[in-house]
């Protein structure tokens, strides 16, 4: 078949013809369409005879396995909508909550909105074209939108995490460089991160940085701003044991700027004090904690998530679906550790990166043995002990020896055992510090059998 190359329609955007050129059998000659290579590389992607698509409310979606033909042709497709929009169009591959087997493959426009339905026309005709009918197809959609084929086309692509995505986003890419346009893959995307990259770079960046990072970026920041915002009209609290690390509460006292209060050990104790504010942060060094949100709080939320602007609504969104995961009833390990999860998705952050936000101090727990651990009164959230007399003093001299150390003792609420725990610069000196503690411990409240070792 003669070479045919499809130009930029005549004035009247009705009619085409075909390029001297091409007629002589030149070759492809971009950014104008080479048909016969269209239809080579088409013949590669063949669509099973009878199979009819439509492109509905998510794109096209069906097995995987039925659907090579219409992702080349959605590349081809995506490639002169482009050109027509003279804009960034994205395609991405997925079918979302769809079986495992199953694919899909929709078209983002210029400004991250869903394909024009006058386009979804266009793509339904297109992926059903019989193979002889493609070229045809083709010329009929560039005529019907008045395609200026001159123009270049750019199309970035994002699939998702199905073992068939990868080789149907190859074909997609195949499509778009067999017509002339050029592409970036991002790869693994979600859907709204591809909508998000089309929009950037349609507004030359102006809506924020077309990458993963960018993303992650503008929702942090979004985040961050509305909490700032929420946080100047409701009061935010973080409530610890004396077992919480020093370098915490120095982290969230002088780094975070939110107040930190004490209470004794036990969640009964902490929700209670948590419930004091608008948005109550309780946290136990053994793990037991949650975060506690007013009605005042809540409702400001769902105010700012529906009169905000578009961003702060979008974080205002985040943080009402962050109060279901948090237990509101109590401490919670697994919905914590899913809303550090997603906090960590969200901010592009690793665990390790989240780990080394600060530095634990060097600490040591140990357990004394006494006759009565009742002997062992405290005040000031277990910090100091009131009695027996002298213990406190005694800690008090010990603890001065160390650097950055401090150190308390408490009869345990669930164990018959006096609980000792210091900390300080060094590994060496925390266990330093809790031997010598526990050696008074020992001494002054009735310890019973051997006296406390070092190393124990
Ligand atoms: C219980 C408490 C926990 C507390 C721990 C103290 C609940 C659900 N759990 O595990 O909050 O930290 O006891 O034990 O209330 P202790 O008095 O033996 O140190």
């Amino acid at each position: 078949m003669e070479g045919k190359v499809l130009h930029r329609p005549k004035v009247d955007g009705l009619c085409w013809r075909c390029s001297p050129t091409a007629a002589a059998g030149g070759g492809p000659h971009l950014p104008d369409m080479d048909l016969d290579a269209v239809t080579k590389h088409s013949a590669l992607h063949a669509k099973p005879s009878g199979l009819i698509l439509q492109y509905g409310t998510a794109g096209f979606r069906t097995k995987a396995e039925h659907l090579d033909h219409v992702m080349f042709r959605m590349g081809l497709l995506a490639v002169l909508r482009s050109k027509q929009t003279k804009s960034t169009i994205g395609v991405m591959v997925t079918a979302s909550h769809n079986p495992e087997e199953d694919n899909g493959v929709k078209l983002v426009d210029p400004l991250g909105e869903m394909l024009a339905p006058s386009w979804e026309e266009h793509a339904t005709c297109l992926a059903n074209a019989e193979e002889q009918d493609v070229q045809r197809v083709l010329l009929d959609i560039s005529e019907k939108a008045a395609v200026d084929l001159q123009q270049d086309a750019f199309v970035v692509i994002g699939r998702d995490t199905r073992p068939s995505s990868e080789k149907l986003s190859q074909s997609v890419i195949d499509g778009i460089t067999v017509s002339g346009g050029q592409f970036h893959d991002y790869g693994l995307l979600t859907t709204p991160q591809l909508h998000y990259m089309v929009y950037c770079r349609n507004t030359q960046g102006q809506y924020g940085k077309a990458t993963t990072e960018g993303y992650y970026q503008k929702l942090s920041k979004a985040f961050v701003e509305l909490t700032k915002q929420i946080g100047e009209s409701l009061n935010i609290g973080v409530v610890q044991t004396a077992y919480a690390n020093g370098s915490s509460t120095r982290y969230l006292e002088d780094v975070m700027k939110v107040p930190v209060y004490c209470t004794k050990t036990g969640v009964k104790h902490l929700h209670h004090k948590a419930q004091e504010f608008d948005i109550g942060i309780y946290f136990e060094a053994n793990g037991h904690g949650t975060v506690l949100f007013s009605k005042t709080a809540e409702m400001k939320i769902k105010q700012l998530a529906e009169e905000l602007e578009d961003k702060k609504r979008k974080a205002a969104k985040m943080l009402e679906n962050i109060i279901d995961l948090f237990n509101q009833a109590a401490g919670d390990a697994i919905s914590d550790m899913l809303v550090i999860e997603a906090i960590l998705a969200l901010k592009g952050l690793t665990i390790q990166q989240w780990d080394a936000l600060y530095t634990d101090l060097p600490n040591r727990q140990l357990k004394v043995k006494v006759a009565d651990r009742q002997v062992i009164s405290t005040t000031d959230a277990e910090r100091k002990a009131v009695t027996p007399p002298g213990l406190q003093e005694a800690i008090d001299d010990l603890v001065k020896k160390y650097k950055l150390s401090r150190a308390f003792v408490r009869p345990s609420g669930t164990e018959d055992i006096v609980r000792v725990y210091a900390e300080a610069d060094s590994q060496e000196s925390a266990d330093s510090l809790a031997h010598e503690v526990s050696l008074a411990v020992f001494q002054l409240a009735g310890g019973v059998g051997e006296s406390p070792q070092p190393g124990l």
